[in-house]
């Protein structure tokens, strides 16, 4: 089951549920507003389900302006959660690079903070490199949806846009390589009900576009992510409080060769099986 917020000319922001490729179900007519009534249902899968089966209200998504899937949740992002990602960050890096070998093995993952809802990225919209950064990569990141209570309720796609340069100077410039003017995409979907087991047989994808040719494609699979979902949550809510839920992204597991920047005017495309595709050009920010 799908769950998306989307726009339609001159409206608010709703909620809708996707019944096939073309056809979406509006949330509004059910009452149903905002993703926190989602998010904190004692089953959202079966709440999803009973609104299906009882709401008449079909739009076609291509009538819609589908948004990120957030309201009022933040991202936070895990780092350094996959082996390739591990040894990027340590070649990068100019003096931290055993930081990066402790934190891959540590019990504690690397855990940031990424954005507030109102920044982030919806599908279709720009995503941003930074002026006074020469490298800077698009990270395809699974991104589990929390809900206040810790409870994993979904997943979306991610983009967590990142500036190797500033990061590889020095690891205290984490912040400013991560956190800027449109670093962070999501969506489109908000997939609800998969278990942790299926999740982990998708495959994420990456394709950059540049004057209509591929630039860089890569893949890998959420399999190779070494440590568990719960194991995140439990570390992103440990002494933290998120009353409308929250959204984390899991880490990159494709890096693009050390020679590849992106470059104003792309178009970067993540697709992860079991969700759907995000794209969204690029802009210098
Ligand atoms: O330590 C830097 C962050 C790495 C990251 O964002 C990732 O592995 O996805
Ligand atoms: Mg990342």
């Amino acid at each position: 089951m799908k769950l998306c917020r989307f726009q339609t000319a001159g409206q608010p922001p709703r909620l809708g549920v996707t019944l096939d490729d073309q056809t979406l179900l509006d949330l509004a007519n059910a009452g149903v507003e905002d993703l926190e009534t989602v998010l904190e249902k004692e089953d959202p899968l079966r709440f999803l389900e009973s609104l299906v089966e009882n709401t008449q209200s079909a739009r076609r998504l291509t009538e819609v302006q589908l948004l990120a899937p957030v309201a009022r949740q933040e991202v936070w992002a895990a780092g350094v959660t996959y082996l390739r990602s591990k040894s990027a960050r340590v070649a990068e890096s100019a003096f931290s690079g055993t930081a990066y070998d402790r934190v891959y093995e540590a019990e504690r993952p690397e855990l940031f903070f990424k954005a507030l809802a109102e920044k982030v990225v919806g599908p279709g919209e720009p995503v941003g490199i930074r002026t006074d950064a020469r490298w800077s990569v698009p990270e395809p990141e699974l991104a589990l949806v929390f809900n206040s209570q810790a409870r994993l309720v979904g997943y979306t796609i991610g983009n967590d846009l990142s500036a190797r340069d500033l990061e590889g100077e020095n690891l205290l410039y984490l912040p400013q390589a991560k956190i800027y003017a449109r670093s962070c995409a999501l969506g489109p979907f908000l997939a609800v009900g998969a278990s942790e087991a299926a999740a982990r047989a998708w495959q994420v994808r990456l394709a950059v576009h540049r004057a209509g040719q591929v630039v860089f494609a890569g893949e890998t699979e959420v399999g190779r992510l070494r440590r568990r979902f719960a194991e995140l949550g439990e570390y992103l809510f440990r002494s933290q409080v998120f009353p409308h839920g929250v959204v984390l992204l899991t880490g990159t597991g494709i890096v693009p060769p050390d020679d590849f920047a992106l470059a104003g005017g792309d178009l970067v495309e993540i697709h992860i099986t079991g969700i759907g595709r995000l794209k969204n050009p690029v802009v210098r920010v």
